[in-house]
């Protein structure tokens, strides 16, 4: 039998390869000396740097698996699951400024856009020189975005746009608005458009105020008659699958990124509780916190050996839309137990911006809700198990 690895259980690790753990420990590197040090300032002032994305561009973080030719890094999924473990082990926000601009803003404008929105857009998105947002979203459409009131009309030389999108990440300095509207010229079928900062009409109003993710900027997108030409239309997608074909690779990204904030949590806790005394013995000398500690290790060791079958079969082509569910739902949900217990683990001290775990404990809710509620995914679980769906 092999020795035992307390952090490392699974021996992950042995299960890359050269490339992916390269690109991981410039990653780390990244998030470590680039990341760590502005965290707790963008987090009180619940601010965000937008100097940050030239900084990830260059660090290779943005759109990991677009092709060379289009600025990206041609890289595997399982490595852009290891860059959002890395940089989720800091901050959930920065993970998501990142995913956004790699999944949900890159990803589409490749997978659905002609060659010319290809040449036009992805270079500035990899290099970070161009921001990136992504509107699905609406005030009265989260779950069920097929209730979505944007509208497309079309034109002779375009479309108008109108209607409202809410809680989008990045947009009030995004350069490049990827939203999702339905349009008459399309029998009413969801279809997607690449807009332009300072389109007349266009504008991004910041939400503020937010308790959780406070180091990622989020906003409303507001579109009245905004006159688009007949190149803003992505061509090559209609329909929901659309928009679900880029959030799948956001859900298995952030299945990745939350155990990377659930690591942060439990290294932490453990770290508390051999430094604190109480009742004359550390902490991690009791029963009680050693159960937790084992049930973290436990719920980390299992979440990332999913991701990883995961992402080998986002990479072999055999990952289902349904299997991402299960994973960005479990992991999530563990992360956010993890940390709830982190938090408590530290006693007093848990409550305070010195130390990560509350901050952690905090962004996991937001990361819980979007991309698909810890209940949409159930229900998404429930219905490929039994074809009864029971969303309405
Ligand atoms: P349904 O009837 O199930 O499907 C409609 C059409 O869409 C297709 N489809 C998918 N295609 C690819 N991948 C998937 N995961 C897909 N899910 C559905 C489906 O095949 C069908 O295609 P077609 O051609 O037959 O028309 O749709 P429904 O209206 O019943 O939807 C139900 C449900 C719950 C599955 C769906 O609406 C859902 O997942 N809701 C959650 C919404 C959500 O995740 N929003 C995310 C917004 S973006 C965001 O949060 C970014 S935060 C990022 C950050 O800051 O990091
Ligand atoms: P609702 O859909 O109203 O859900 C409220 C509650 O009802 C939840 O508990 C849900 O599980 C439950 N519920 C809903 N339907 C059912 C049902 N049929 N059966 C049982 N329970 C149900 N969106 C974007 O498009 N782009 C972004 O960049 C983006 N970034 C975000 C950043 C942040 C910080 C946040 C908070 C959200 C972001 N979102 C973004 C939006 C996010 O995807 C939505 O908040 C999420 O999909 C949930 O939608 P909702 O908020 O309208 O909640």
């Amino acid at each position: 039998l092999g020795t035992f690895e307390w952090d490392d259980p699974m021996l992950l690790e042995r299960q890359l390869d050269e490339d992916e753990r390269m690109l991981r420990d410039a990653a780390r590197a990244f998030a470590d000396e680039v990341l760590a040090p502005r965290v707790q300032n963008a987090y009180r002032e619940e601010t965000v740097d937008p100097g940050l994305f030239p900084l990830m561009g260059q660090a290779g973080l943005l759109g990991v698996t677009i092709p060379e030719q289009y600025g990206g890094l041609d890289a595997s999924y399982v490595t852009y699951g290891l860059v959002a473990r890395e940089v989720e082990r800091i901050d959930s926000g920065y993970r998501s400024m990142m995913s956004v601009q790699s999944s949900l803003v890159m990803y589409p404008i490749h997978a659905y856009g002609s060659e010319d929105q290809r040449r036009k857009y992805l270079p500035g998105l990899a290099s970070g020189e161009l921001i990136g947002c992504f509107g699905l979203t609406e005030p009265d459409a989260g779950s069920d975005p097929a209730g979505m009131k944007t509208v497309a009309r079309k034109t002779d030389g375009g479309y108008v746009l109108n209607g409202s999108k809410m809680w989008i990440s990045n947009a009030p300095f995004a350069d490049v608005f990827v939203v999702w509207a339905k349009s008459d010229a399309h029998d009413g079928k969801i279809r997607g458009f690449v807009l332009d900062k300072g389109m007349k009409g266009l504008s991004a109003p910041k939400i503020a105020g937010k308790l959780s993710l406070r180091a990622s900027t989020t906003g409303e997108i507001v579109m009245q008659d905004v006159e688009v030409g007949e190149d803003a239309l992505l061509p090559d997608v209609q329909g929901l699958k659309g928009p679900f074909g880029c959030l799948n690779r956001a859900r298995y990204g952030i299945s990745w990124g939350v155990m990377g904030a659930a690591e942060c949590c439990w290294h932490a806790a453990r770290s508390y509780g051999l430094d604190r005394k109480q009742f004359k013995r550390p902490l991690a000398q009791t029963q009680l916190f050693q159960k937790k500690l084992a049930d973290m290790q436990t719920e980390i060791a299992l979440g990332l050996q999913g991701s990883l079958r995961l992402g080998r079969m986002m990479d072999e082509g055999t990952a289902s839309p349904e299997l991402i569910s299960l994973m960005k739902r479990n992991n999530c949900g563990k992360a956010l137990d993890i940390a709830r217990l982190a938090r408590d683990m530290h006693g007093g001290n848990g409550i305070s911006d010195a130390f990560p775990v509350m901050r952690h404990m905090i962004n996991l809710e937001t990361v819980n809700t979007y991309e698909g509620t810890h209940d949409v995914h159930a229900l998404i679980l429930g219905r490929a198990q039994t074809g009864l769906q029971a969303f309405f």
